[in-house]
């Protein structure tokens, strides 16, 4: 009985020291924020903290009710200033290598891919650099239908060149439902208000689920003007097939693309809508940004051309017309319904009905 009193009375001891000890250390950090100390000063507080540590480790060796909120909170103080401490990625990520061998040798399943490729990712294929914090919050938008092989083969090769340019980033491939008409352009639109729904991405890179780049230099971040990435794919003998060509990849900050009303909705089928896009980007004073052609070499994955996406005759004669349309057509007259998401470690899955002609 005696002895639990005594205890007691221990424990009752240290907690009021403790509590001095910490109003002191609380006197401190405001003293702190004048100029000098002088060194008695000094030597007192070293002197209260050393006590307050040997009364916390005191206390952390008994057991005790109160302790464990005690301890949280101090964490959570520690924690926060770690983060502020952050500094901001770098423009030129170190961890570049330039030209790259891509092969598309790569012969396992999706199962193989996440553990090959997955490290370090979120589920939705969500990546933030863990040392830095990036400026550029990517949502990647990738047009897709039955091209699961070519989705293994952009996912093996980008996912590492994408975390090596220390990019706050995420990968929507957004998978048009049915056989109706394939609509790249409306899949874009679809995908920078669907991926806007998911984080606050302040850039969109637009790509071809085929196209993988040959040189990790060229960033797939968002620049003072739209950019074109795919400069030279090896189709077009790593050139541009004209100087107006805006397809393959693509980006635009979120204010860019707000600016031109995004992609419009009406080029069903294959062909235009690169140029369409292309058309807008001038229309609203803005120029064309890309990496030189050497940076800008892209490698294709060889295929047929797909079923339900024909070249449309109807297209190329719309283009002239792009300054009127584009008002009226793009991101303010977009409807579709979302099938389905699925997330998994290497990328967001956003399936959707466009309404679709039969193709
Ligand atoms: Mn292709």
């Amino acid at each position: 009985m005696l002895r639990t009193g005594f205890h007691f009375l221990t424990f009752c001891a240290l907690f009021s020291l403790l509590c001095f000890s910490l109003f002191l250390l609380y006197n401190k950090t405001s003293a702190n924020l004048q100029p000098a100390t002088n060194g008695h000063k000094s030597l007192f507080m070293e002197m209260t903290e050393n006590v307050t540590k040997a009364v916390v480790q005191q206390m952390e060796s008994k057991k005790s009710e109160a302790k464990p909120a005690v301890k949280e909170e101090k964490k959570e103080e520690v924690k926060e200033p770690e983060k502020k401490l952050l500094e901001t990625c770098s423009d030129n990520p170190p961890a570049l290598v330039g030209p790259l061998r891509v092969e598309f040798d790569f012969k396992g399943s999706l199962e193989d891919l996440k553990t090959d490729v997955g490290v370090g990712l979120e589920m939705g294929g969500r990546y933030k650099p863990p040392n830095c914090v990036s400026k550029y919050k990517v949502a990647i938008i990738i047009p897709f239908r039955n091209r699961h092989e070519h989705l293994k083969h952009w996912l093996y090769y980008l996912h590492p060149i994408l975390k090596r340019q220390l990019l706050d980033y995420g990968v929507y491939v957004i998978n048009q439902a049915g056989n109706g008409k394939f609509n790249r352009a409306k899949l874009l639109n679809v995908g920078f208000l669907e991926a806007l729904k998911q984080y606050d991405y302040n850039c969109f890179v637009f790509s071809d689920v085929d196209l993988v780049p040959l040189n990790d230099r060229n960033l797939y971040r968002c620049f003072d003007n739209p950019r074109h990435l795919a400069v030279g794919m090896d189709k077009f003998g790593y050139n541009l097939p004209y100087n107006t060509y805006f397809g393959g990849v693509s980006s635009m900050s979120k204010t860019q693309f707000e600016k031109i009303n995004g992609c419009p909705n009406t080029y069903w089928g294959w062909g235009g809508e690169d140029d369409d896009l292309y058309n807008r980007v001038m229309n609203r004073g803005m120029t064309v940004s890309r990496p030189d052609l050497m940076t800008g070499r892209y490698r294709m994955v060889k295929h047929d051309r797909d079923k339900h996406n024909e070249p449309n005759p109807v297209n190329p004669g719309k283009l002239s017309g792009t300054r009127w349309t584009m008002e009226k057509d793009g991101l303010n007259s977009l409807s579709y319904k979302v099938v389905e998401i699925t997330n998994n470690i290497l990328f967001s899955n956003v399936t959707v009905d466009i309404e679709a002609p039969p193709g």
